[in-house]
């Protein structure tokens, strides 16, 4: 995966989209569709469990944005730090984070990566470098803001002499209107601190539309005002958002500041499993499903001739095998220990 990744970074990239891509390598086309179908799969088994009562509380699924997850996250070194929202599954799976650690944590287990005190909304995973999984909104950028800045601190205060790395924060339309947004702007640009914003605009913030939401709808024209780049991207595209992100990371890592990305997107299904979704149009609907994905990926792979049927269905039997292993592993984890109530509250 990592040799993937290395690979990649020493490729000229083009940022035309799906038709450009034939300069790419192979493999990492077919690593990104694999990431992306990892994440539609855990996200729909999760609907399904969650609806057998195997889940608590609020769960709110990412199906339709997995070339942002994908395309920025396999654009980062293992190194480098993810912040997230409650829509965290994926991007945390995209990160490394094992599908028996994430669902463990769903189904509440001790063997979750947050030892199954988090749940959905809190996902956490300190060896990978995923700082969560918020419940409030914006909550995750502060917190981006803060693992930039010791990177930075680190080189130019402590002297350490290995690449900065870079952390990216997901976060969505209906946030960017908060004013946590505008102030980590402002201190990200100032300190130019190794950051990516990377607004998943999925038009739709709970049942409120974002264009009678904001006063300037384009969200990346608000970076101006700050003096970053802002940078509009198709969300649909994993390969778009991909390039655009590979720059916008080489950038931060050169110590020139941070980037916003601002990626066009869809939730294919409600807020949460807890909404029965009839606030949206099912024309908008029917208009952004046509655009999947991971469907438009695949097809792109077939009629490029990057890979074959048996190879993608070779995939896709991968991922149903890793999706069925982290349910039994989940199923089969113990609860954590009612005497440890209090343990991990504070740190040791
Ligand atoms: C500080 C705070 N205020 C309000 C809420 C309630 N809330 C939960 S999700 C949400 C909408 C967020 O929409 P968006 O940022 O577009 O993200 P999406 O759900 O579309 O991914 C709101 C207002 C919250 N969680 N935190
Ligand atoms: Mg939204």
């Amino acid at each position: 995966m990592h040799n993937a990744q290395k690979q990649y970074e020493l490729i000229n990239q083009g940022d035309e989209g799906l038709e450009s891509s034939s300069q790419l390598d192979k493999n990492y086309i077919l690593h990104l569709y694999e990431d992306m179908l990892l994440g539609r799969n855990f996200e729909d088994m999760c609907a399904q469990m969650y609806y057998r009562g195997k889940m608590f509380g609020f769960v709110h699924l990412y199906n339709g944005q997995e070339a942002v997850s994908t395309g920025v996250i396999k654009a980062m070194r293992e190194s480098d730090y993810v912040c997230s929202t409650y829509r965290d599954h994926v991007h945390a799976l995209s990160k490394g984070v094992s599908p028996r650690a994430v669902m463990a944590e769903l189904f509440g287990k001790e063997t979750g990566c947050s030892r199954g005190r988090g749940g959905s909304m809190h996902i956490f995973s300190a060896p990978h470098n995923f700082l969560g999984g918020f419940a409030f909104i914006g909550e995750g950028i502060p917190v981006a803001l803060g693992a930039a800045f010791q990177s930075l601190y680190k080189q130019q205060v402590l002297g350490s002499q290995s690449d900065l790395n870079v952390t990216a924060v997901f976060f969505g339309d209906g946030t960017s209107n908060n004013g946590q947004f505008f102030e980590c702007l402002n201190m990200a640009v100032l300190w130019k601190l190794p950051v990516i914003f990377v607004i998943e605009n999925n038009q739709w913030a709970i049942g409120m539309a974002h264009h009678r939401a904001s006063s300037t709808p384009e969200i990346y024209k608000k970076a101006a005002a700050f003096g970053l780049p802002g940078i509009e991207v198709d969300g649909m595209d994993v390969l778009e958002v991909n390039s655009v992100a590979q720059k916008a990371i080489a950038r931060a890592r050169a110590g020139q500041g941070p980037t916003l990305i601002e990626a066009l997107t869809y939730r294919f299904r409600g807020h949460s499993l807890a909404d029965p979704d009839e606030l949206r149009s099912k024309q908008e609907k029917e208009a952004w499903i046509n655009r999947d994905p991971i469907k438009r990926l695949k097809s792109h792979i077939l009629k490029s001739q990057i890979a074959d049927e048996v190879t993608i269905d070779d995939i896709n039997k991968k991922i149903k095998i890793q999706i069925d292993d982290a349910i039994n592993f989940a199923l089969t984890s113990p609860d954590p220990d009612t005497r440890d109530l209090y343990k991990y509250i504070f740190a040791d």
